[in-house]
């Protein structure tokens, strides 16, 4: 086994928008819910094999570059100030500490680097921060996502000039149960900040949380919500809740994880063309459920012994674990995603500009 995960050409087919719908009913999805396992898993399968490579996982590494304190009370995270967790909260990582991780982790195998804030949103100060902490970071070569809470248009357009390629926000739940476990911030503030995100030319991370104590029909509602988003988030992570002690969700009951598989698979179907992530909670999987995931079409993972505050498998385990499944990591596409966000980018940028001109005339035509 080697030291690092070596990326090798996947073959992976182009993405088509053949069959990608936006219109799922809440029945339709409890329907696919309700198949019989293997015949889940067969059309997910196929959907996954028309679409990618379905060897192929991308490969990404976590940091957190500021911890704890945060003034947001969402039930499951150890970073709220709300509860106490016995973390220890850090202001700011300087850039070049960033850039040192950054690089570590691009050593051992990842295409991506994910930098997560404890924040409600940034404030001034820390966005020329975290914008100069992309511009180092993509200049090593990956590809950049961040976390930061809510952003307004402004601010996501500042990151996005910036070069970040990704924002990770997620919806979490179904609307319905979102309520039970954050009352901080709204549903449709999460969603305005992931029009802002889409505006502003940046690819949309966005996906939730099971085994929080919701019902089936929370998971179905959830994946809805996910695929009425117009494209579709080009990256949905499925997090199992990690139950930290001293959160209110420390004690909720385990999900079924043939119950976490089918979301997956559901996923794939909904969100042919998009990345599913196995994502938090894989510590405490065993090797045959995250196998099943892959089946099911999970192609994307965090990497590294670490998430944001909690445990993730060490990296030899990874490494172990594909070569076991005779699984690659997805070699990063660089024309095709350089020409892709380049063109997202004018097209954001002539909106604005075309914005700009209105709000001018408009101010214009007052003073006459
Ligand atoms: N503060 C920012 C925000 O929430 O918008 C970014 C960081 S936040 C930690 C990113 C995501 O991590 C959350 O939206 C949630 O989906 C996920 N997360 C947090 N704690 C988790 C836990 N204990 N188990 C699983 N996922 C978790
Ligand atoms: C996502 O959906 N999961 C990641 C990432 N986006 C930022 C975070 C998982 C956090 C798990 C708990 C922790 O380590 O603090
Ligand atoms: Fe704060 Fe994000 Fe944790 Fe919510 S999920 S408490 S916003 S760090």
């Amino acid at each position: 086994m080697s030291d690092a995960l070596h990326a090798i050409p996947n073959g992976q087919a182009t993405p088509t928008q053949a069959g990608i719908r936006h219109d799922w009913s809440l029945a339709e999805i409890e329907a696919l819910f309700a198949l019989p396992f293997n015949d889940l898993l067969f059309r997910a399968q196929q959907v996954h094999r028309a679409h990618f490579d379905a060897n192929a996982v991308q490969v990404s590494t976590l940091l957190s570059i500021k911890t704890g304190a945060c003034p947001e009370d969402c039930k499951y995270c150890p970073q709220s100030g709300h509860y106490t967790t016995g973390l220890d909260k850090e202001k700011l990582l300087e850039i070049e500490k960033v850039v040192e991780q950054a690089r570590a982790a691009q050593e051992a195998g990842a295409s991506r680097f994910c930098m997560g804030a404890a924040w409600r949103s940034p404030r001034e100060k820390d966005l020329t921060v975290v914008m100069e902490m992309v511009r180092r970071v993509k200049a090593l070569g990956l590809e950049t996502c961040m976390t930061l809470g809510m952003v307004d248009a402004n601010q996501a357009s500042r990151l996005a000039e910036a070069g970040l390629d990704y924002y990770n926000h997620n919806l979490d739940t179904s609307p319905e149960y979102y309520g039970e476990i954050i009352t901080t911030r709204t549903y449709a503030d999460r969603l305005a900040t992931l029009a802002n995100v889409r505006e502003a030319g940046m690819k949309v991370c966005s996906g939730g949380i099971l085994g929080m104590g919701e019902a089936p029909r929370d998971r179905a509602a959830l994946l809805q919500q996910l695929a009425r988003l117009e494209p579709h988030p080009e990256s949905v992570p499925i997090n199992m809740l990690v139950k930290v002690p001293g959160t209110p969700l420390e004690n909720v009951e385990d999900l079924d994880p043939i119950e976490f598989v089918r979301a997956i698979a559901v996923a794939r179907i909904l969100m042919p063309a998009s990345h599913v992530r196995l994502s938090a909670g894989r510590e405490q999987m065993d090797e045959s459920t995250q196998a099943l995931a892959f089946l099911a079409g999970a192609n994307s993972i965090f990497y590294g012994d670490k998430l944001l505050t909690t445990g993730n498998p060490q990296a030899t385990r990874d490494r172990a674990l594909f070569d076991k499944l005779g699984l690659h990591p997805e070699r990063r596409d660089t024309c095709h995603d350089d020409d892709q966000r380049q063109a997202a980018l004018e097209v954001a940028l002539a909106r604005r500009t075309s914005q700009d001109r209105h709000a001018s005339l408009a101010y214009d035509a007052t003073r006459v």
